[in-house]
């Protein structure tokens, strides 16, 4: 290196010296995952943020309004910004230059006075160096002071001196680094879209700043109005101008349910600890909230989030008792997560020295940070809701919903427990229990209606069959919040007959099966269209509620007969039309003459003995055996047959409840 090529003055000397060294590289490409976390594809993606983050805080220092990121044909990567360029004189301690410093010592950079701390930082926060201890080729381009520098490197070590290669009219710094395929054996392919989400994330948490991203690897062609075609690269940009609120809007965007106030309430602070927030209430169940520290999305949360959630509801409480509007609901019936029913929000803060705990350090511990968002949090929604009363109605409106709704699932499902652990006493007035006590030998027989239920009472094998009528059109379970399952008297009843104990919200409402009184559960409806709807109810029940009920082979359908062909003292039921014209010529012989056809409108309108016969004696009956090949592909179809079209119901009883006479 001499003095023509690189910069002397005074004033850089000043920051190049002011770079702190603390630490050598030679571990990195020893253990690199120690650094960057793995060597697959995780590792190779967050080289590139280690570049980018660089550049994030030159932009958040307010030098930088521009990152550029390119994907090359070969894989390398480059990333230009329009900062101050990274120093690029003499170290004095190190006596090499700042740039050489920067790129080839671990934790260097940064640090330059105490009011400005590195913000962004990727998660392990090892800077540049360690990319280029990674990159079998690294080149590195500083405009600044009016000359362009560059210094190329190999596995971290420098090529050769940094060089002035020509004059700058900007300033800014360009990294290009090719990952080396030494330690990344898994892959060093780029994945657009990997990329393309950070950055978009990077956009949204840093208002103001324009990132793009460019794909060299692939051209793509377009054509313009008149039919002429161009080829250019995939590219994306990525800005916003409002930050969280349009992060908050990007997320509840292919969402479905409708927002509960017009705006995102947005705040942000410029004290000690910065503090972004912005969050939307809609009129769905759900909670989505996503929570940042210096950039890193802290998926285990932390001090951040729990002083968001605390402020949150702290202070819509105090709203809702200074205004009145907990008059049916006491304060202390409200659970924190009914704050947030509905609500999507966005938490950003940035924290000098973060203290990362959990599983996989993105929990954070720093305590100070709570009170910090709390009281941040509480100081913004209470000059909100005091300025916006019709949208804070409905805030707190929704927050009384969602306790009400809690507590009422809650006493629906200790209600059904508590019935269900008292066996026998409990039981429901309707059912018409079986005397063996041997699940394995017991079914129970859901019934449609009262009138058949009596039916059935009567033709039963008492010591076996148990009979549960049922009134007319149970719940739509798709349709209802888990309360109103919970509190439907005709599902109590099925769960206090079959024995089963409901789970809780945490346990996926995973059903007790070792109580189960009857291993047979068998639905027996009219053989018409009101039938078949009934049916699939009690079956969307079964596998929203009692998924493992189905999976375990316990449900069946039962199939009453179509018709009664009759001649004399000759009876033949019929189960299709096929069935009835060939045994109304047998019992004719020939002429339908004095042959009686009864068509059977519903079980109701049987004797008991000939429901016995036809569809409850074990060994004439045929039963048909719910089964469930594919869950995911149920799931979507028991959304579509609970709309309001009825043929494809019965098209799905039919695909699904296959013909077993398991009986015989
Ligand atoms: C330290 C000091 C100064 C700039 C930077 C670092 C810097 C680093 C990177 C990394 C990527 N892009 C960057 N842009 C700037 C400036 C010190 C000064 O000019 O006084």
């Amino acid at each position: 290196m001499n003095g023509n090529e690189v910069n002397n003055s005074a004033e850089s000397q000043y920051s190049a010296n002011s770079i702190q060294v603390l630490e050598g590289l030679e571990a990195v490409r020893k253990r690199p995952s120690m650094y960057i976390g793995d060597i697959g594809e995780r590792g190779l993606h967050h080289l590139v943020y280690e570049v980018v983050d660089n550049s994030i805080d030159e932009a958040l220092a307010g030098y930088c309004t521009h990152i550029e990121v390119y994907i090359n044909e070969d894989n390398s990567i480059t990333v230009k910004d329009n900062g101050r360029g990274i120093p690029t004189g003499m170290h004095e301690k190190e006596h090499r230059s700042a740039l050489e410093v920067v790129l080839t010592v671990l934790h260097a950079g940064g640090k330059f006075s105490k009011d400005s701390y590195k913000v962004s930082g990727g998660l392990h926060g090892v800077g540049v160096s360690c990319v280029n201890a990674l990159s079998d080729y690294l080149r590195a381009e500083v405009h600044r002071e009016g000359k362009i520098f560059v210094q190329e490197y190999s596995k971290g070590k420098p090529l050769s001196d940094v060089k002035v290669v020509g004059e700058a009219s900007d300033t800014g710094t360009t990294i290009t680094f090719h990952p080396d395929a030494e330690i990344f054996t898994v892959t060093t392919v780029y994945d657009y879209g990997t990329l393309s989400g950070r950055l978009r994330e990077l956009a949204f948490l840093n208002k103001g700043i324009t990132l793009t991203l460019t794909d060299k690897r692939e051209k793509v062609t377009d054509t313009d109005g008149q039919g002429h075609e161009t080829e250019s690269y995939r590219s994306e940009v990525y800005y916003s101008k409002y930050g969280l609120k349009e992060f908050v809007q990007y997320l509840d965007g292919d969402s479905t349910v409708e927002k509960l106030i017009p705006e995102p309430i947005c705040l942000e602070t410029d004290k000690v600890i910065p503090i972004e927030i912005a969050l939307q209430y809609n009129t769905g169940y759900r909670e989505k909230i996503k929570s940042y520290v210096n950039n890193i999305n802290t998926i285990e949360g932390g001090t951040h989030l729990q002083g968001f959630k605390a402020g949150l509801s702290r202070t819509l409480k105090a709203y809702a008792e200074k205004n009145g509007l907990f008059n049916k609901i006491k304060s202390d019936q409200l659970a924190p997560e009914d704050y947030r029913e509905g609500l999507t929000a966005v938490i950003s803060v940035k924290v000098a020295e973060p203290q990362f705990e959990g599983q996989t350090k993105t929990k954070l511990g720093n305590q100070e940070v709570y009170s910090a968002v709390s009281q941040a949090t509480a100081n913004a929604l209470e000059i909100y809701l005091e300025e916006h009363p019709k949208e804070a109605k409905y805030i707190i409106d929704k927050v009384i919903l969602a306790a009400t709704a809690r507590q009422a699932a809650r006493k629906a499902r200790e209600m059904v427990q508590r019935k269900t652990v008292m066996s026998g006493a409990g039981m429901p007035g309707k059912l018409a229990d079986c005397s063996e006590k041997d699940p394995e030998k017991c079914e129970i027989f859901l019934v449609e209606g009262d009138s058949a239920g009596g039916t059935a009472k009567q033709g039963r094998d008492r010591n076996i069959q148990a009979i549960l009528p049922l009134r007319g059109k149970i719940l739509n379970v798709e349709k209802a919040m888990d309360h109103r399952v919970f509190e439907s008297e005709e599902i109590r009843n099925i769960y206090t007959a079959l024995g089963v104990t409901v789970g809780t919200e945490d346990d996926g409402k995973a059903l007790n099966l070792s109580k189960l009184r009857y291993h047979k559960v068998i639905i027996m409806t009219d053989a018409d269209v009101d039938g078949s709807h009934i049916a699939t109810l009690i079956l969307t029940f079964f596998f929203r509620y009692m998924f493992d009920l189905i999976s375990n082979g316990y449900v069946y359908l039962a199939t009453p007969p179509l018709y009664l062909v009759k001649k004399g003292k000759e009876e033949v039921y019929c189960w299709t039309d096929d069935q009835r014209r060939e045994a109304t010529a047998r019992l004719g012989k020939g002429s339908e003459k004095g042959v009686n056809v009864q068509r059977y409108k519903g079980l109701g309108e049987m004797s008991a003995d000939q429901l016995w016969e036809t569809t409850m004696d074990p060994s004439r009956r045929v039963l048909r055996q719910i089964t469930i090949d594919n869950a995911a592909e149920a799931e979507r179809t028991f959304s579509m047959l609970m709309g309001d079209d009825v043929p494809p119901r019965r098209a799905f009883i039919e695909e699904n409840a296959h013909y077993a006479n398991i009986d015989a």
